[in-house]
């Protein structure tokens, strides 16, 4: 038996077989977690329904974090097929793709700025918020996913560490928040990995190759790395660390 058995997991944010999130789902799926997904618009419907059956999951619904009211419809859906929510988990993130690129003050803007921030940390948050009333008093588990660039000043990433910024520390202030409810929160600061959302940045591997040539490791790491960490996170196994930002990027960000 897993060790997520019984528990039941909504993940937010799965594009493609290459997304983080589907490491995790297949991760949470293996030690016996049931999943629920969520597909961000009509265009990733199917394909997030094909990725869901190969995991057993018929509970596929629609969710653009920039809605307040689809969020709402989407823990009201959930309710219909769930009477509770264990696990979490938040691999989104957004910043419009000229701000990704050369010189951060050339580069930043209002709009994109908040755009970054809305979609990026504010998410969070307004998951939380409406997910907390299916989640409290089971030991639930919330889990992002966060970058280096949020600590240290990364070429190109410009405003979208300034949001992840903003998220680490949403991690800390949703732990305090929620932890009377029995509800952890924690993130993953994971290494540089070749995504769609990743394909966004400008130089993109020219970073992935300096992690690798610079980690203790000596590589970079798999979305199955991370999917086993965010595994162990949202497990009661991990029932003492709340509040927590867990590396997994081979060691890069001891050396660098
Ligand atoms: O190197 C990397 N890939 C790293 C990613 C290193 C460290 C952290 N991360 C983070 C990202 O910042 C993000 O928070 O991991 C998370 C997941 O990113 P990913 O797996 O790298 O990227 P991807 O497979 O593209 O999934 C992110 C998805 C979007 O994909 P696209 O590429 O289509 O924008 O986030 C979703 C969307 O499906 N997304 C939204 N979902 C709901 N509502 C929204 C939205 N408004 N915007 C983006």
């Amino acid at each position: 038996m897993g060790f997520l058995a019984g528990k039941r997991a909504l993940i937010v944010g799965v594009a493609s077989e290459r997304s983080i999130a589907w490491g995790i789902a297949k991760a949470m799926h293996r030690e016996g977690a049931t999943l629920a997904f969520t597909y961000q618009n009509e265009k990733l419907k199917e394909r997030v329904e094909k990725y869901a059956s190969q995991l057993g999951s018929d509970l596929v619904l629609p969710c653009d974090v920039a809605s307040d009211e689809q969020i709402a419809d989407l823990f009201t859906s959930l309710g219909r097929s769930w009477d509770g929510l264990d696990i979490l988990v938040h691999s989104v993130a957004f910043a419009p793709r000229e701000q990704l690129e050369g010189n951060f003050v050339d580069a930043v803007s209002r709009d994109g700025f908040r755009v970054a921030h809305e979609i990026s940390a504010y998410s969070f948050a307004a998951l939380a918020k409406a997910g907390r009333p299916m989640m409290k008093g089971r030991n639930g588990a919330l889990l992002t996913l966060t970058y280096i660039g949020a600590e240290k000043a990364i070429p190109n990433y410009n405003v979208m560490g300034l949001a992840k910024a903003s998220l680490e520390s949403s991690v800390r202030y949703l732990a305090q928040a929620l932890g009377p409810e029995g509800i952890r929160v924690n993130a993953i600061s994971a290494g540089p990995i070749r995504t769609l959302a990743a394909a966004g940045i400008n130089d993109f591997k020219k970073l992935l190759d300096f992690n690798d040539r610079t980690a203790p490791l000596g590589r970079g790491v798999t979305i199955d790395e991370v999917g086993n960490a965010a595994a162990f996170l949202c497990s009661d196994l991990a029932s003492g660390i709340t509040g927590e930002v867990t590396y997994v990027d081979g060691g890069f960000n001891v050396v660098a």
